[in-house]
């Protein structure tokens, strides 16, 4: 028998009671057993309607329930790396009666946010961020102590980094841990170990935690030591320490000259694994390692399971990432089940086409190789990889040296494509320019998610590319304006090898237009016209061209010709293009979807340049506001950015009003 549960995950008397933190704090382990289990179905509930990243929040409920109880947030900072396991987090701090809201317009962030609530210390959503912000909360609680720790009688504030072993894969990780190990800094780092990241984890740091859960002996003799340590008075608590040092030493003394685990060698006292699910096992643990009057830095080793207790089918493709929202029926053993919804999009999303395209280059060209950071599935790779097994790269979240890697590749011989969201191609800066760009060596930059992406909010928008590749001297910039054109400047850009080239494209499904089965070969710099008429020329770059033309519709109804140009490339930008256009129209908009600094920039800067805005060019550069967008749908972060087809429209009637009755009289 089964039964249909909407979003309601049914009686919850123990957690309706821990959203009292104090209660919480007070509850014995066995209460705590129930407020996980109900946290648990709860979290599954509110996600079965809001869709959102259910497995990491799944893997964590009895940490988090662990967490709360032990330590004295959010006196204690406690940050989780990422943020995309907070959701249990969330419920418990305040935010259930919103948990329903998650990643909706106006709702709950689907990550942690400062302005959110106060038991966000720090706000996040790239990865691999909380070691070095928790070092730092530590140094400021050192030097600012009291005033800062909630008064002198308070207990010392402690600084608690949750970070999972996928985003121990990157290197700043191990920058702050190097630091924190250094200053003898006191502060805990727990490391979530699921052996998952998006994907399964690659390279030899996954391979390395493995080797250290699975020796034996080390789990059995570190058990012993912990329930002693627990039970003995202070003083000999260091002695038990010491014995315990010993057994770590005799079971992972292969590391390194002195024994002991990587992250003993870094200067933290290493704790674990132990088991994450397991209150029993969690409470003890953090309770020592809070009490320890030891100074060194805290590595608490935890192993846990991604999506424990999911709803979905064990082979299920999204259990452990991101799912949409799902039907939720209750089985037999009062289990829950979810089913997605049935969705058809109507035309396959602009990543998918990109797959494809590369794919046919690739067939083509046997140097063509794909290098991703730990997105083989948002970037589809993966269906590259399993057509090119050998010729993909999952480096791990490892986006600088995802970038440098392909630079090595393009100095020898490669043609690599760097697939790569916006957002996170803006940590490997610094490998762009001097690695890639300054050497001008033809590295491909494949930029997904350009612009506003929807329920990941400002986190993941694209929104500053435009501007930060726009100012590279040597770069080629595209950005395709339906997913023919993306076909279209894959193949441009596999052929284009004096130098580095992009070509960012926007999140969500294309505009259902034929898409050819290999790309043509693209003019590099130069724009294309799209119709043509009237007093207003409309300069597009990017995914906007629909909504363009849907402005000249609008524009038409009124009387008012338009004229549209897909200008394909920020650079090299087609200034001849743009200056005709200029000079046969009285108003020119620029439409893109990035921040200022961008397109509309490039264009003015030319125009200043050839002097034609000397005599009185009416224009106008329709950009992302110099605000943040917050998470909604992409239609109405496009309504709320003026970037709809009623605000460009509006925009040139406004225009063309501005200081002349030539719109009254049009
Ligand atoms: C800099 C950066 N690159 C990529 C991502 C995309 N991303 C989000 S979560 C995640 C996997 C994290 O794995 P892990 O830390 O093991 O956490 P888990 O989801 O397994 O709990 C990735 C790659 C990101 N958030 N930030």
């Amino acid at each position: 028998m089964t039964s249909s549960v909407g979003h309601n995950s049914g009686a919850t008397p123990f957690l309706d009671r821990a959203g009292d933190l104090a209660e919480l704090r007070r509850m014995s382990a066995d209460d705590l057993r129930h407020v996980a289990d109900e946290l648990r179905r709860e979290t599954i509930a509110a996600v079965s309607g809001t869709g959102g990243h259910l497995g990491a929040g799944l893997g964590v409920v009895e940490l988090t329930v662990a967490l709360h109880h032990v330590f004295e947030t959010p006196h204690d900072r406690l940050i989780w790396d990422v943020g995309h396991q907070a959701y249990p987090h969330k419920i418990l701090t305040g935010r259930r009666d919103r948990i329903r809201t998650l990643r909706q317009g106006g709702g709950l962030s689907g990550f942690t946010k400062r302005s959110e609530s106060e038991f966000d210390p720090f706000g996040a959503a790239h990865s691999s961020t909380s070691i070095s912000a928790a070092l730092g909360m530590a140094v400021a609680r050192d030097m600012l102590a009291p005033e800062t720790n909630a008064g002198a009688d308070a207990p010392r504030r402690r600084a608690i980094a949750v970070i999972g072993d996928g985003a121990m894969s990157a290197g700043m990780a191990y920058e702050a841990m190097n630091n924190a190990g250094a200053m003898r800094q006191r502060l805990i780092v727990i490391l979530n170990d699921n052996d998952m990241s998006i994907a399964p984890p690659t390279g030899a740091m996954s391979a390395y935690l493995s080797k250290l859960i699975s020796s034996k002996p080390f789990l059995n003799l570190r058990s012993l030591a912990r329930e002693m340590a627990s039970h003995l008075p202070r003083p000999l608590y260091h002695a038990v320490e010491r014995a315990d040092e010993l057994a770590r030493g005799l079971v992972s003394g292969g590391f390194g000259a002195g024994g002991g685990t990587l992250f003993e060698q870094l200067g933290f006292y290493y704790v674990g694994p132990i088991d994450g699910h397991n209150l029993e096992h969690l409470l003890p643990v953090l309770r020592n390692v809070r009490d320890a009057a030891d100074e060194r830095p805290v590595l608490i080793h935890v192993v846990t399971q991604k999506g424990r207790g999911h709803p979905f089918p064990a082979d299920a493709a999204d259990r452990y990432h991101a799912v949409g929202s799902f039907d939720l029926v209750v089985g037999d053993a009062g289990t829950l089940k979810g089913s997605p919804k049935a969705s058809k999009p109507a035309a396959p999303s602009y990543t998918k086409v990109f797959a494809e395209a590369l794919i046919a280059e690739a067939a083509a060209d046997p140097r063509i190789v794909a290098v991703t950071a730990a997105m083989p599935t948002g970037t589809g790779l993966d269906l590259f990889a399993k057509r090119f097994p050998k010729r993909c790269f999952d480096v791990g979240i490892a986006e600088q040296h995802a970038v440098t890697f392909a630079a090595g590749m393009a100095a020898d011989g490669l043609k690599p494509f760097v697939a790569i969201y916006s957002t996170f191609l803006q940590r490997a800066y610094d490998q762009l320019v001097h690695d890639v760009m300054l050497q001008k060596l033809p590295v491909r930059f494949a930029i997904d998610r350009a612009g506003l992406v929807g329920a990941d909010g400002a986190t993941h928008a694209g929104a500053y590319d435009l501007a930060y590749l726009g100012c590279l001297p040597d770069m080629v910039v595209m950005a395709p304006s339906d997913e023919a054109e993306l076909a279209d400047m894959v193949a441009t850009s596999a052929a284009y090898d004096a130098g580095p080239s992009a070509f960012r494209f926007p999140r969500g499904e294309g505009t259902g237009v034929a898409v050819p089965e290999r790309g043509r070969v693209l003019a590099i710099g130069k724009g294309r016209i799209v119709r043509e008429g009237g007093k207003i020329a409309i300069l597009n770059l990017g995914a906007r061209l629909a909504e363009c033309a849907k402005a000249a519709d609008i524009l038409a109804a009124r009387g008012l010709g338009a004229t549209l140009a897909d200008m394909r490339f920020l650079k090299p930008l087609d200034l001849d293009l743009a200056l005709r256009l200029a000079r046969e129209h009285e108003v020119l908009l620029t439409v893109e979807e990035g921040s200022m600094g961008g397109f509309g920039a490039a264009i003015l800067h030319g125009f200043a340049s050839a002097g034609i805005l000397d005599r009185g060019l009416k224009i106008r550069t329709l950009v992302l506001p110099d605000r943040l967008i917050d998470h909604d749908t992409q239609d109405r972060q496009y309504a709320e950015a003026g970037l709809d087809a009623a605000a460009i429209a509006k925009a040139a009637i406004e225009a063309l009003g501005a200081g002349t009755s030539s719109a009254a009289r049009a």
